[in-house]
């Protein structure tokens, strides 16, 4: 089997440091889980900034600044900016990393619930706009989706030449409002991916190393970390991004799937620098 990449999703833009003391909010503390993720095995960052307050923001300079601080430490890493920013955003606000020419950047593939009034919103426009500004770019879109439909959005969109392949997915399992999180939920998003294309999953919260374990087996990769999951085990805060990576990175072992490089992890998802 493929070797296994490990993305970490660091910060995220909705949870708090009172959820996780060490969820990061400033430049040092955005570098310093991005190091420990990476020395423990992850070889992409999908990464949302904040202000030194907490307060999400998709500003192309505070991105610049966290990107090279986590390129200083963490050289050959690829570092994932999401375009998903925080629900409300206004689409210019959240495309602005993308102008920093980021190898990755994650392409929402659809409109969510996420509880209460929160609507997390991708028109269809939306979503074109997205995936043709990272083509031109040559920005390898990670095509999340949260729900089946979205990905049937993406083959749609394939169809119309406005993805191309081989497309790469991030399963997204467990949100308030989307997909649920049970093992027949991944086999079937999986197996209904076109052929040649590669995919990720992330189970949120009490589903992160479950959904992990069922990747592990199926073939695809793995996305854990903060913005997804602040526990370690039942009741058990995580101390950093780097114990969640650890831990995927011994079920990896147990399951007989080793760990992908940076370069390997380009390789596999046909990134060309
Ligand atoms: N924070 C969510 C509204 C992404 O990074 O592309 C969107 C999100 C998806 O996290
Ligand atoms: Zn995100």
């Amino acid at each position: 089997m493929e070797k296994l990449i490990i993305t970490a999703s660091i910060c995220g833009a909705e949870v708090l440091k009172s959820h996780n003391p060490a969820v990061p909010y400033t430049v040092e503390e955005i570098a310093r889980e991005a190091k420990s993720a990476y020395d423990a095995g992850a070889s992409i960052i999908h990464l949302h900034v904040r202000e030194d307050d907490g307060t999400p923001t998709q500003s192309k300079e505070r991105f610049k600044v966290c990107i090279d601080a986590i390129k200083k430490i963490c050289p050959d890493v690829i570092i994932q900016p999401s375009t998903g920013g925080a629900v409300g955003m206004s689409n210019d606000e959240r495309l602005q990393p993308i102008e920093l020419l980021p190898e990755m950047a994650t392409l929402d593939c659809g409109t969510c619930n996420f509880g209460g009034d929160e609507i997390f919103l991708n028109t269809e426009n939306t979503i074109i706009e997205f995936a043709r500004r990272m083509a031109e770019k040559n920005i390898k879109p990670e095509i999340e989706v949260f729900d089946k439909g979205m990905v049937d959005a993406a083959k749609r969109f394939y169809k119309k030449g406005i993805l191309s392949a081989p497309m790469h997915f991030d399963f997204v399992l467990g949100v308030n409002g989307g997909m649920s999180a049970e093992p027949r939920d991944l086999i079937y998003m999986a197996e209904s991916i076109p052929e040649g294309s590669t995919w990720t999953a992330v189970g949120i919260g009490k589903a992160q190393f479950s959904i992990a374990a069922m990747a592990i087996i199926l073939g695809g990769h793995v996305r854990v970390g903060f913005e997804d999951n602040v526990y370690l085990e039942k009741g058990v805060l995580a101390k950093s991004n780097g114990e969640l990576v650890a831990k995927v990175v011994r079920l990896a072992k147990e399951l007989g799937r080793e760990i992908a490089t940076p370069e390997e992890a380009r390789q596999i998802l046909s990134i060309k620098k």
